[in-house]
């Protein structure tokens, strides 16, 4: 097992490593930008290092730094958390040559899967489902052209080095396919700096479920089942929960076997999360994997009772994975995501926490970073904390959460509290019927009256 975990991250989600080194009697090295000097990441650990100033080009991103608080430290494995270093194939590569250990898959597998189309390719070749489009990056726009033509519209048009919903264009009809293959080709170039383009058939209301897996260095897959996250507004996840209301356990079998095969057929190892768009139909579709642990993770902590960080610190040092695959969920989780941002606007909103009482008792989970006087800064996601609940039935579930946001105190900047509390009085929220346009739609039903005039 590792003595010493460095934390290549900030926020929540370094606490949540750190506890669970703790659990495992591993010490712990925090790095840190100036801004984060105050932060609980920094107290926590049992060792610190600060590696550079506030924006994360120069610190939380910035790979000789965290070599060099690794060697100077003498930690033998990092852990990357989400975001930043965490899907970054150099990064892992550096990490082997200087003979330090990394908490997730080979780089060559996060290279693979960062490319989208490339990923498409291997999840088709697995026997995984995808949607109808092409089988390379389109050459130009009369294969987009004609191959739009062949599956017919709308079709999405998705940059290979985009993902989670960064450089898209959904096309309606022929009339328009040239100058959107065009400007997407334009934008994924200058976003990126590759301009592949590859084509899907566009399904106009689709859920967003997503199964998390697990695989050890020993060759053997699993799944932990799904997370429903179609409440999402830009690609930003509003709130998750486990289980889908979609899935019946037959349709789980289908989906969380078809994430194993293809885990099986990349060699892939530690976890990873593959996303999959679930028609109306029940058809499904194979949509990006994600080589990390997610923001969402408690949810399906909750409903498994595995503790997904200390999984993952086992299966890197080599230990077998001793869980079967297909848990069936007990009860029902769920999360929201409470952002440092006005609830109608969206605005950011850093400030100082003057006051920060979150909520407890029973099934109710708070993962934060955030206490009194805590000043969120203005450089990095907004997310102060994640409101996880647990409950024997969604209706519970939903009943424990909307107490537990009545009950989570916090003044002195703006979160996106008011609108979870809305959200989870919601007609539509309550009975299940979710899809990617959900927020779209809620946030109609919801405007303020028009006044009227001119
Ligand atoms: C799609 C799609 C419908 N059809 N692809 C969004 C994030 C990235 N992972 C891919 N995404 C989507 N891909 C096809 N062929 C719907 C989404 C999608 C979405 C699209 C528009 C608005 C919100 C969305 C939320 C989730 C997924």
């Amino acid at each position: 097992m590792f003595k010493k975990i460095l934390i290549a991250n900030r926020g929540e989600i370094a606490v949540r490593i750190i506890q669970a080194c703790r659990e495992l009697q591993i010490r712990t090295v925090a790095v840190y930008s100036t801004a984060d000097r105050d932060s609980l990441h920094v107290t926590y650990a049992d060792e610190d290092v600060c590696i550079g100033p506030p924006p994360s080009g120069q610190s939380y991103l910035n790979v000789s730094s965290i070599i060099s608080a690794a060697e100077i430290t003498g930690a033998d494995a990092v852990h990357p958390g989400y975001g930043f270093l965490a899907e970054n194939a150099h990064f892992a590569e550096v990490l082997a040559e200087c003979k330090i250990g990394w908490i997730g898959p080979r780089p060559e597998v996060i290279r693979m899967m960062g490319d989208k189309a490339q990923a498409r390719q291997t999840a088709k070749a697995a026997g995984v489902p995808v949607l109808p489009g092409s089988e390379d990056p389109l050459a130009g726009v009369d294969e987009a052209e004609a191959l739009a033509g062949d599956v017919g519209y709308p079709v999405i048009l998705k940059a290979a080095a985009g993902g989670g919903g960064r450089g898209m264009r959904i096309v309606h009809e022929a009339s328009e396919i040239k100058s959107q293959f065009e400007t997407a080709r334009a934008e994924a170039q200058k976003a990126f700096g590759d301009g592949s383009i590859y084509l899907e058939k566009y399904l106009v209301e689709p859920r967003h479920i997503e199964f998390q897996v697990f695989s050890d260095l020993h060759g053997k897959s699993i799944h932990l089942g799904e997370r429903e996250c179609s409440i999402q507004r830009r690609h930003q996840k509003l709130i998750e929960e486990a289980p889908s209301p979609a899935l019946t356990p037959l349709l789980r079998e289908r989906m969380g076997a078809a994430a194993v095969r293809l885990c099986e057929a990349v060699g892939y190892e530690n976890a990873g999360t593959i996303e999959f768009l679930l028609d109306v139909d029940d058809s499904f579709y194979f949509m990006e994997m994600n080589t990390r642990i997610q923001v969402e993770h408690p949810v399906t902590e909750m409903v498994t009772g595995i503790d997904l960080v200390k999984l993952q610190i086992k299966v890197a040092a080599g230990d077998p994975l001793d869980i079967r695959s297909g848990l069936l969920p007990r009860g029902h989780a769920i999360e929201c995501r409470v952002n440092a941002e006005h609830p109608e606007t969206f605005a950011p909103s850093p400030g100082r926490l003057k006051t920060f009482h979150p909520p407890g008792g029973p099934g109710t989970r708070v993962d934060t970073h955030g206490y009194e006087d805590y000043v969120v800064p203005p450089h990095y996601d907004s997310l102060v904390a994640k409101l996880i609940v647990h409950d024997r039935t969604r209706p519970e579930a939903i009943a424990r959460m909307s107490r537990a946001l009545d009950f989570f105190v916090v003044e002195g900047i703006q979160t996106t509290i008011p609108l979870h509390r809305k959200i989870v009085r919601d007609p539509e929220f309550v009975a299940g019927r979710l899809s990617t346009r959900f927020m779209e739609r809620f946030l109609r039903r919801n405007q303020p009256p028009d006044p009227g005039g001119r």
